[in-house]
């Protein structure tokens, strides 16, 4: 059989690699030629995806990538994994699912499956997909078959990847949950968990999600307060830990980044609108999650008052830009709002970053220096541990730093500074 997969980013790739590895032949569709290129000459662009099973899979002609959406008139099954994002307003962006929608209508046939996996609001598949698909005059759930399926990549997860990871599958019709799942079924080792409508999918990613998104706000209210009462929020965090059943540790931070977890808790408030419904938790959250960068610059001006420095003139060296830790994706980083209220109280920065090559600043690119050095530890005012990278080495950054602002609580109690580390 023939699987297309549309999108070719974070969730998309993995997940045609997977449904290659499966035996299937795989189209992988981008409007991006540069992502096309790369994956017909083997070259994996996502850290998560293993060279050498990609140039294989390529050689094999078990895996090729296109341009060219006519090619979906070959392919008995497509997963749609394109980006899901939010306009300027926090309004949902679904227009890379419309347009993959009309390309799919322009060349679907009889017996096709097609399925949404990117994190959308609850309602997606059915009042926006639906419609589109059936202009091309096929009858959802007799002609084709419609699903709904949230992706889960966890980017630089070692333990969970695409394959070993539960699926939720909720189809527009009985049929259709039954032939979206056995493709599953057939493509990963994991469990595969129908649910009764789209809907439902839809709206458990999303829970997923939003239950991430506000468990952080909570554990950065926390930081906020322990910080005003001079409780170290990180030793409290770690004594609830001990409790065996009903806590989860969630941990503050600078902010919150990532295209999904930001991003994904305001397509349902988005959406709970139509139903004359305030999703007040959620948009409390939200605000806490997005002052965490003024609480960093904040504190930034404490730290270095008790130097006798004012924030105006100082060098502050700012460790890590990627949204979180060991990975070079930094879309949504907090460390870019903290950038620019660097600047606007007339601070000089400079940001190191060993996965981030290089990073869109206001309008031009920035590219981080790759390691650190004593030197540059030494010149600055202040060295701020925005991303815990794993490569950044914490003894040499203590030794050599006048003062330390440790937002993500990495350095261990076992490197002891001369007093020069703050915490969050
Ligand atoms: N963060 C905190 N405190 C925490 C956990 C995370 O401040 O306790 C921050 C991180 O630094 C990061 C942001 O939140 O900036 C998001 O982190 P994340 O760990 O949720 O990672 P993502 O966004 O890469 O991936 C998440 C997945 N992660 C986990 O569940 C651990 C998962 O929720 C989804 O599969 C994925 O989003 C998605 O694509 O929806």
């Amino acid at each position: 059989a023939v699987i297309g997969v549309v999108g070719l980013g974070y969730v998309g790739l993995p997940l045609a690699v997977e449904k290659a590895k499966a035996g299937y032949n795989v189209i992988g569709f981008d409007v991006q030629e540069s992502k096309v290129d790369e994956v017909n000459q083997g070259i994996n662009y996502i850290g998560d995806v293993v060279d050498e099973e990609l140039k294989e899979l390529v050689a094999d002609k078990k895996l090729k990538a296109t341009t060219d959406y006519s090619f979906i008139k070959e392919v008995d099954a497509v997963a749609i994994c394109v980006p899901t994002p939010l306009d300027i307003y926090k309004q949902p962006n679904t227009n890379y699912v419309e347009s993959s929608a009309h390309e799919i209508s322009d060349h679907i046939h009889e017996g096709m499956l097609v399925v949404l996996e990117s994190t959308t609001y609850p309602g997606t598949t059915e009042e926006l997909l639906k419609p589109i698909l059936e202009q091309s005059g096929l009858n959802c759930g007799e002609d084709f078959f419609l699903a709904y399926s949230p992706e889960r990549v966890d980017p630089g997860n070692k333990q969970f990847k695409t394959k070993n990871t539960p699926k939720v599958v909720g189809g527009v019709t009985e049929n259709c949950t039954e032939v979206a799942a056995t493709m599953y079924e057939n493509v990963l080792e994991s469990d595969i968990h129908q649910v009764s409508s789209p809907s439902v999918a839809e709206m458990e990613k999303i829970l997923e999600n939003t239950f991430r998104n506000i468990n952080i706000g909570l554990a950065n209210e926390m930081a906020v307060l322990c910080n005003k009462m001079g409780i170290d929020v990180w030793e409290v965090i770690d004594a609830a830990a001990t409790k065996p059943y009903g806590f989860m540790p969630f941990y503050p931070g600078p902010g919150l980044g990532g295209h999904c977890i930001p991003i994904d808790p305001w397509y349902l408030t988005w959406k709970a609108r139509e139903y004359n419904y305030h999703t007040k938790l959620i948009e409390t959250a939200g605000e806490i999650n997005n002052e965490m960068p003024n609480y960093v610059i904040q504190r930034i001006m404490e730290i270095l008052n008790k130097e006798e420095k004012a924030l105006n003139g100082s060098n502050i060296l700012v460790l890590g830009v990627a949204y979180k830790k060991d990975i070079d994706d930094y879309r949504e980083s907090p460390v870019l709002p903290i950038l620019e209220k660097l600047d606007g109280a007339g601070a000089v920065w400079s940001v190191v970053d060993p996965y981030v090559k290089n990073f869109k600043y206001k309008n031009d690119f920035q590219s981080p220096i790759e390691s650190v050095t004593a030197e540059m530890l030494e010149s600055a005012d202040l060295v701020l541990i925005a991303t815990d990278h794993s490569d950044f080495n914490y003894e040499t950054i203590v030794t050599h730093s006048k003062v330390v602002y440790d937002t993500r609580n990495t350095i261990n109690k076992e490197i002891k500074g001369n007093g020069n580390i703050h915490s969050l």
